[in-house]
């Protein structure tokens, strides 16, 4: 066997073992799902709403400075519009974490958490590590939710909260960290 054909096939088996975690993404329509994914993959932001069709899977490799490893996370953006409803048992399957993502300046998509919630929790995944995202945080004189409304949901849920804006790329890198290590955490107890 060649030098190179051996490289290749280590690199194929390499590929094929590497573990990767399921992150779900969920939260109603509009709220910055897609943009906040897509910000920190590529650091790019539309100002033009394309609704996700189904589900957005992007794979991105974290490095977590603290254990100097690198872990595979596998995001599934869960579509927010109602006609794709009937897809969230298989799109919420074997999650190992969970970002709740609402938009600051629409009440109606902070107090749907609480049922984004109860479905993850149907599904089994009421002790997997999740984080309570409050986006569009660049939107100041827009803003409904006071900062206490979502620290109280944040202990209610058991999940950190953090507030970010997909337009400015505030606290996304932070966000995406703190569930990489909280996969981390939790996949090795
Ligand atoms: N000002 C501002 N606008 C944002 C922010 N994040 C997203 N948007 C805008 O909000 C709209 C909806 O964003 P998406 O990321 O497509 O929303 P989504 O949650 O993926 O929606 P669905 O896929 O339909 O569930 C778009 O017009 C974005 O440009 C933000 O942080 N600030
Ligand atoms: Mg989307």
């Amino acid at each position: 066997m060649s030098n190179n054909k051996r490289e290749e096939e280590g690199l194929f088996f390499q590929g094929r073992t590497e573990a990767i975690f399921k992150v779900i993404v969920v939260g109603d329509p509009a709220v910055g799902k897609t943009s906040l994914l897509t910000k920190f993959a590529t650091n790019k932001f539309k100002e033009i709403y394309l609704p996700t069709v189904g589900v957005n899977i992007v794979k991105e490799p974290i490095k977590l400075k603290e254990i100097n490893a690198t872990i595979n996370l596998m995001f599934w953006e869960v579509a927010g519009q109602p006609q794709f409803y009937m897809l969230h048992r298989p799109y919420f399957n074997g999650a190992d974490g969970m970002l709740l993502v609402y938009d600051m300046t629409r009440s109606s998509t902070f107090s749907n958490i609480t049922n984004w919630y109860s479905s993850a929790e149907k599904f089994g995944l009421s002790s997997i590590p999740r984080i309570l995202i409050g986006n569009k945080v660049d939107l100041k004189e827009e803003r409904k939710i006071i900062l206490p409304m979502a620290e109280h949901l944040s202990e209610k849920l058991n999940a950190p909260y953090y507030e970010t804006s997909a337009l400015t790329g505030e606290i996304v890198k932070e966000v995406f960290h703190k569930i990489a290590e909280l996969v981390y955490k939790y996949k090795a107890n």
